[in-house]
């Protein structure tokens, strides 16, 4: 499986005692930078990123990339991995195959309520949230929220939206969460702009407990907007997902956005885990 990591970038932290950790690591890191790096399949959805979701009781490391001189947060499991794979010209991620240095741990909570810059969001700053489904042995750890475009991601939001006290319990502000409106950016004919939203409205899903509905309109969402979507946004605005997909994908690459990170089949991952 072939997986875009997004690089999404860490600033400067807002609540000193809360992310002593991460203020420690940005001040100590010798100025390179410091992102959060969710898998995806989906590239060309980057411009409707609301937030970043990281599992709360996930164990992260702080991992350092020599090829780029930057840092990775994402699970050790993925970092293994990345530190045996090609950045580019044969040149590996890390200067020594299969050798990562870890700078510095954070379970899923020490990341909640990070404010972060995505690349090509419309929101100049997302914060960091809780997402209890995420699969620590699936991709990175990470996974960037596109609500418009990926069901889990609209439910899990929409639930931090609507209790305040499911915030207050991961100790997120108001403002973390809530300004955070959908972004329509892929145009689906029967389905509207924002896919997720009509599928979780069709299926009259209420929770992320609602597991195989989840499931139903992920599957259909993921195969309706690549053969169907039309983006709406950026660039490439009234082009089709499938041409455009993989030209997004490379220029996110190019501009030092995103990187490539490939791993085995989740099922043989699964087995080893
Ligand atoms: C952005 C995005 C936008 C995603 C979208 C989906 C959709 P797959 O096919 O099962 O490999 N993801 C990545 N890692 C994890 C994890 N560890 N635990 C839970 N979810 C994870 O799924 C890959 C997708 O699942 C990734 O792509 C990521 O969410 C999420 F519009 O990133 B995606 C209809 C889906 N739409």
């Amino acid at each position: 499986q072939e997986y875009v990591l997004i690089k999404i970038k860490v600033l400067p932290v807002e609540d000193e005692t809360r992310h002593a950790k991460m203020k420690k690591l940005l001040d100590t890191c010798g100025g390179k930078s410091v992102y959060l790096v969710p898998a995806t399949l989906r590239p060309e959805t980057m411009y409707g990123q609301t937030n970043c979701f990281v599992l709360p009781t996930g164990e992260y490391g702080a991992y350092q990339v020599d090829a780029t001189n930057e840092v990775f947060i994402m699970s050790a499991r993925s970092a293994r991995g990345l530190s045996c794979q090609v950045y580019k010209d044969n040149q590996g991620y890390t200067n020594e195959f299969g050798k990562i240095t870890c700078l510095e741990t954070f379970s899923g909570d020490e990341l909640l309520g990070l404010p972060l810059k995505a690349p090509m969001a419309k929101y100049d700053k997302v914060y960091t949230l809780p997402l209890l489904s995420i699969s620590m042995s699936k991709g990175t750890g990470v996974v960037t929220s596109v609500p418009s475009d990926a069901p889990d991601d609209y439910v899990a939001l929409q639930e931090l939206q609507n209790k305040e006290a499911f915030r207050a319990k991961f100790g997120l502000t108001d403002e973390m969460v809530v300004p955070f409106e959908v972004v329509p950016i892929i145009k689906i004919e029967g389905y509207g702009d924002a896919s997720a939203v009509f599928m979780c409205n069709k299926l009259k899903i209420k929770s992320s407990g609602d597991k195989a509905k989840l499931t139903k309109a992920k599957d259909e969402t993921y195969l309706k907007g690549f053969t169907m979507g039309i983006m709406q946004v950026g660039k490439y605005a009234g082009k089709k997902v499938s041409d455009v997909k993989p030209i997004i994908k490379q220029e996110m690459i190019d501009s030092g956005d995103a990187c490539l990170y490939f791993e085995p089949e989740s099922k043989v991952v699964s087995r080893t885990n």
